[in-house]
């Protein structure tokens, strides 16, 4: 990302100079045309963005925070998988790692970030993500950018669609995009239906689910909260591809959430596996069917809250249903396959167009109207679009400024690294009637969806330390006690540049559990704690603490030692766990002094000597 600034800023000034030089005789629009697009996106060193976004990682199981205009990336939020660079849920008794088996594995596949609103507009707490490969959603707090919570879904395989209820998050409504048998039993495969899910934002507990025919793809709400609107696109009930395409029409489905919310106040739902679950075929009114063409993919609700807006992917239009009605008012073509929309705050829609690799930008009333002139522009995208998102397209307050293009293959866009190429992205100026491409930017796989914020939203919300939890350990409490023939409980704080305690004496087979506190007061002082040949690496922010419990491997010294760059005395920062064999009685004279590098006794270390 620096190259790519250092290389924009150059193109900057190339594109001065041969402006200044060469005016009048040379192709001065295409140069002007340049450093206009550099301009628009160059953030000077020091200066910040003005958006936040948000890119689903796809396979990489986890969120790409990246600044808006530049695309610098600032972030990377792990999520569904271990990642080493942040300590998270690197050891198998990590108990985010415990979690992550527990629910299906620790890797995942997250499609479609969402965040909470209130009012219909972001409100920077939290983002959620599914994870279309087991059936899962995660949440990140947006104070600290860190995942806060997992639940495996019951009742659901493959969690695709995603969205909030709008305006105010009541339920966060996540599609299931694999069929799965009706009754829950292996025995019977079929009949087999998906459910949406509906789960409440804080506890994340799943309240009610709502069976649907066919699998559900896409997600979104009605501005108003009345409607979940979901994508259906094999109403054929197919199990394979050309099985899938059949119909002319799949469905776009309208759940009224408040008729679902009272069959199940009214008992009209089946328990399974825990969950309310409501099939509509007993309910009538809880779910409407709307025929749109043809395996259709994105839904989309229009800022104003009239429209939603269905994707027709085998079919070259988009369907606009009115969003209070439910019914369909027009079917403009717009292009070969079409996937998402996206919307400025002009009135115009932009749609991806899978096939023809473009973002065409439509006027919306214009299209319901039936004018001939409803397409506003088309620009090239490299290659394949897949999601579109225009800042603040989702919300009740677009800006109609950038849109981001999210694609499949960059073909040859940049220097070859192997048979497979980076993914990228493009940045498109939306300002004006006609699209502007500004740049691109590869990240790693896959990329999928991206929402945008405001800085503004999360100026002030976003934490300088973590708070102190009610496990934290306060300096002058470090501790080590045996708590049983195998046990031992370590108690440790981090500060620039020592471990207390610095020396841990224990026996091969030793259970230990350690938890850590990092006393630092300073943003960004962060130390980690690396231990060798025992698959632990943790990364503690200021204020935050840890626990893990690990056992002590074969004899041996083993320096523990920081991961994060923080101070001149980064490297000396370690200390050494001494495993000493299994029948060693380890007497006072066994253990060190035990004295860290600020001289304090450790409490609780002589008393442990005396044991067996
Ligand atoms: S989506 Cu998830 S596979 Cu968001 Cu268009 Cu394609
Ligand atoms: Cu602490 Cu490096
Ligand atoms: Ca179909």
């Amino acid at each position: 990302m620096k190259m790519k600034t250092v290389l924009l800023v150059l193109l900057t000034i190339a594109g001065t100079i041969a402006g200044l030089q060469f005016a009048g005789c040379q192709s001065i629009g295409a140069t002007s045309a340049r450093t206009w697009a550099a301009e628009k996106v160059y953030v000077a060193p020091g200066e910040h963005d003005k958006y936040y976004g948000f890119l689903s990682g796809g396979q990489s199981g986890s969120v790409f925070v990246v600044g808006i205009p530049s695309g610098r990336l600032i972030r990377e939020v792990p999520i569904f998988e271990p990642r080493a660079a942040v300590g998270y849920a690197v050891h198998p008794n990590d108990p985010r790692r415990k979690e992550l088996e527990a629910t299906g594995g620790a890797w995942g596949d997250t499609h479609h970030p969402v965040p909470s609103e209130t009012n219909g507009v972001y409100d920077g707490k939290y983002l959620w993500i599914n994870d279309l490969a087991n059936g899962r959603v995660a949440r990140v707090r947006l104070d600290v950018f860190e995942t806060d919570k997992i639940v495996k879904i019951p009742n659901m395989q493959g969690a695709h669609g995603i969205a909030a209820l709008s305006p105010n998050t009541k339920y966060i409504f996540v599609n299931g995009e694999f069929e799965q048998p009706t009754d829950g039993l292996v025995t019977n495969p079929d009949p087999y239906t998906s459910v949406v899910a509906f789960l409440d934002p804080e506890s994340m507990a799943v309240k009610f689910q709502v069976r649907v025919n066919g699998n559900i793809d896409i997600a979104d709400s009605s501005k108003d909260g009345r409607y979940a609107f979901s994508t259906v696109y094999n109403l054929e009930q197919g199990k394979d591809a050309d099985a899938m395409f059949q119909y002319d029409r799949d469905a776009v489905v309208a759940i009224d959430v408040p008729a679902a919310e009272k069959a199940v106040a009214e008992g009209k739902a089946r328990i399974q596996n825990g969950v309310p679950v409501i099939d509509p075929k007993e309910v009538p009114g809880v779910m409407t069917l709307i025929p749109v063409p043809k395996n259709p993919h994105g839904i989309n609700a229009t800022p104003d809250g009239k429209y939603v807006i269905a994707s027709g992917k085998l079919s070259p239009t988009v369907t606009i249903i009115d969003a209070k009605t439910l019914k369909i008012v027009a079917e403009p073509e717009v292009g070969l396959g079409p996937l998402h929309t996206t919307f400025d705050n002009r009135g115009n829609a932009f749609t991806s167009l899978f096939l023809d690799s473009q973002v065409v930008k439509w006027d919306i009333d214009k299209a319901i109207a039936g004018a001939a002139d409803y397409i506003v522009d088309r620009i090239d995208v490299h290659y394949n679009i897949g999601h579109l998102q225009a800042v603040g397209g989702e919300t009740m307050d677009p800006k109609g400024d950038y849109l981001l293009a999210l694609n499949k293959l960059s073909k040859d866009q940049y220097l070859p690294v192997g048979p497979e190429l980076p993914e990228a992205q493009e940045l498109i100026d939306i300002s004006g009637e006609k699209m502007r491409m500004l740049l691109a930017f590869p990240t790693p796989p896959e990329p999928h969806d991206a929402v945008f914020m405001p800085a503004e939203t999360l100026r002030g919300k976003v934490k300088q330390t973590f708070d102190l939890a009610p496990e934290a350990i306060a300096e002058g409490k470090e501790s080590v006690m045996r708590t049983g023939p195998k046990l031992v409980k370590v108690n440790m704080t981090l500060i620039r540049s020592a471990y207390t305690p610095h020396q841990l004496d224990v026996r091969e087979g030793d259970e230990v559990t350690l938890t850590i506190t990092n006393v630092e007061t300073i943003r960004d002082m962060t130390h980690g704690f690396a231990l060798p040949d025992h698959s632990l690496n943790i990364a503690l922010p200021p204020g935050a603490t840890k626990t893990i419990t690990f056992t002590a491997g074969k004899p041996g010294v083993y320096w523990y030692y920081c991961t994060n760059f923080c101070s001149a005395l980064h490297l000396e920062m370690r200390g050494r766990m001494v495993v000493h064999p299994k029948d060693r009685t380890l007497t006072l004279t066994d253990w060190s002094p035990a004295q860290n590098v600020k001289g304090k006794a450790i409490p609780g270390v002589p008393s442990t000597g005396a044991e067996r």
